[in-house]
């Protein structure tokens, strides 16, 4: 017969080791281990976009909480019941920070001391951006029969990815290919004389693109007027102004 007192105690073990709570464990987001994971996120992703959603458990009926550690990098956080890791700011590869660590801890609800700790890396990753050309300010005037190879304006752009290869052409308004782009440089296109009595003005679309095929464009408009004077430039403001004073010297011209 077994001995009462022997037999309580089995009993009082083994209702202890039943009822026991277990340790939180996470087991989401991919490629988590025991303390540690690497995110990678692009850096065009939206504020509030998810980087990565964490899930723990243990099996208590209590449920599990989320929260970042104090001495977690700036610019993310975590949803307290879902466990979904979010940014609070934008991310710019461009800026030198390509790389941020927080720490997600989950705790159990009935038991705040039963907790686990994951060391979060967040990778950013590059994105291509779009470049963005330089409005030209002035409208470009030019004698009539101004020859190939003759620049007509000098045309830049910028891009927030460094190192991008930018490449420009004219993507409209080009009436007989009058103009070309040469690097940076819109010229009169080989085998080509601006003719006054043909047309007179040209609305351009100068376009940029990067490697990407990523672009921008912006307008350029060029006129051509019969003067013996080299070519001018004059603000866009100004044409008035300067109609004016064409008119009056094709008056002095004719009297
Ligand atoms: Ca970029
Ligand atoms: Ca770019």
């Amino acid at each position: 017969m077994v001995d009462t007192k022997v037999s309580f105690f089995v009993i009082t073990i083994l209702f202890a080791i039943h009822h026991s709570d277990a340790v939180v464990t996470f087991s989401a987001p991919t490629g988590i281990s025991s303390d540690a994971v690497t995110l990678t996120v692009d850096e065009d992703l939206d504020v509030d976009g998810t980087v990565g959603t964490f899930t723990a458990a243990d099996d208590a009926s209590a449920g599990i909480e989320y929260t970042l550690a104090p001495g977690s990098d700036s610019g993310f956080d975590i949803d307290q019941a879902s466990g979904v890791l979010t940014i609070t700011s934008a991310l710019n590869y461009e800026s030198g920070t390509t790389s941020y660590t927080v720490t997600v801890v989950a705790t159990d609800d009935a038991d705040s001391t039963d907790t686990a700790t994951v060391v979060v890396t967040i990778n950013v990753q590059n994105v291509n951006e779009s470049p963005t050309i330089t409005p030209f300010d002035k409208a470009v005037f030019k004698a009539d029969k101004t020859g190939a190879g003759a620049v007509i304006a000098t045309v830049a752009a910028t891009d927030p990815d460094a190192g991008d290869t930018l490449t420009f052409s004219i993507s409209g308004g080009n009436t007989g290919n009058m103009f070309t782009v040469d690097g940076t440089e819109v010229k009169v296109a080989t085998g080509k004389k601006l003719d006054a009595s043909t047309q007179n003005y040209y609305t351009l679309t100068v376009r940029v693109k990067d490697a990407g095929e990523l672009m921008d464009d912006t307008g350029l408009v060029v006129g051509v007027f019969k003067c013996p004077s080299s070519a001018i430039s004059i603000s866009a403001n100004s044409l008035t102004t300067f109609l004016l004073i064409l008119g009056a010297f094709i008056v002095r011209k004719t009297v």
